[in-house]
């Protein structure tokens, strides 16, 4: 049987990542507006999916740090996670030739060949959040530690299972860098309880009303039906809609990944159980840091990690844990 001392240390604690996983390199992409600082730097940042709180709380942050630089920054953002929606977004940026790009990629490689067109056009280009397979895009790529939050998620959601049952993964698609390895990190790790059967990953497209649909049909499939580990926000909001119609809530635990204001509520409310929050207003500083180092011929760091915090109802009150909650406008 195993440890529960590893999971009480990691609900309710920051799990800092920044620190261990940051580690500096040179300079290697972008290039031929350089010189001169970050004053004036023509920045964009395109994000996954411009509506979701995290990639509110990020553009808020960067936004922030950008002005207080002197950069002429503007933010978009696909209107759903889908790459023929986020190309024509990056194409119009690479029209415009800016200095530098911060960017969420919605996939892990149909976007390379245009991010690598950009970069050999002389734009530094900051991977947040998301990233591609391809290690030669990017100066710099910022997030969290994915596979270690998908670890605590399996966790907690063991323990409040009691370790016996089924659980279902519900993601967004595959091909995606973060919320694949958060779903290797969930499985692996469930791999350590044997009372628990992982069923096979169903993908909702980022649309709640999949999730919701999802979760009911694998109730009925699957009675034993005893967690759910939620991929992203729209996912975990879904699921909790979908165990609220089944009248199911706080009978099938929840782990969910974000900490959008709906996820908050459901959490208050009993719905989900354990939130697994991200810092995406620290990725976006950061990002904008890094850009803004490497227009001023300082070296930036090729990966850096951001904190995550495992929120339950018992924490989700501690200042220290809710300022970790996402916000829905700057
Ligand atoms: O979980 C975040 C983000 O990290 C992921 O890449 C996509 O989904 C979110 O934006 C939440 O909806």
């Amino acid at each position: 049987m195993r440890s529960r001392r590893g999971l009480l240390v990691a609900v309710g604690t920051v799990l800092a990542l920044g620190a261990a996983s940051a580690c500096g390199s040179s300079d290697s992409g972008g290039g031929s507006g350089s010189s001169g600082g970050a004053k004036g730097k023509k920045v964009r940042l395109i994000t996954g999916v411009k509506s979701d709180p995290f990639y509110i709380t990020m553009t808020c942050a960067a936004q922030q740090e950008a002005k207080a630089k002197g950069m002429d920054f503007t933010a978009d953002g696909s209107a759903q996670w889908d790459v023929s929606v986020q190309r024509p977004l990056l194409d119009s940026v690479a029209a415009a030739r800016p200095d530098g790009l911060l960017i969420s990629p919605v996939d892990t490689s149909a976007l390379t060949p245009s991010l690598k067109q950009i970069q050999s056009a002389g734009t530094k280009v900051a991977l947040v959040d998301t990233t591609v397979t391809d290690d030669s895009v990017g100066i710099t790529r910022i997030s969290s530690d994915n596979e270690k939050g998908g670890r605590v998620a399996a966790d907690a959601l063991a323990k409040l299972m009691n370790e016996k049952g089924s659980v279902v993964v519900i993601s967004v698609k595959p091909g995606v860098s973060t919320t694949d390895a958060r779903i290797k990190g969930f499985t692996e790790e469930m791999g350590k309880y044997p009372g628990i059967k992982v069923l096979p990953t169903l993908y909702d497209n980022d649309l709640p009303a999949t999730a919701a649909s999802q979760i009911q049909s694998t109730l009925a499939a699957h009675p034993d039906l005893g967690g759910a580990f939620a991929g992203n926000t729209n996912t975990g909001t879904g699921i909790a809609t979908g165990l609220k119609q089944a009248g199911k809530q706080g009978t099938v635990k929840v782990a969910a990944f974000d900490a959008e204001p709906d996820e908050v509520a459901a959490l208050k409310a009993g719905t989900l159980q354990v939130l697994v929050a991200q810092d995406p207003a620290s990725i976006g500083r950061q990002a904008v840091d890094q850009l803004a180092g490497a227009f001023e011929g300082k070296s930036v760091s090729k990966t850096i990690g951001t904190n995550m915090v495992a929120i339950t109802k018992d924490n989700m009150n501690d200042a220290s844990v809710s300022k970790y909650f996402y916000k829905s406008q700057c």
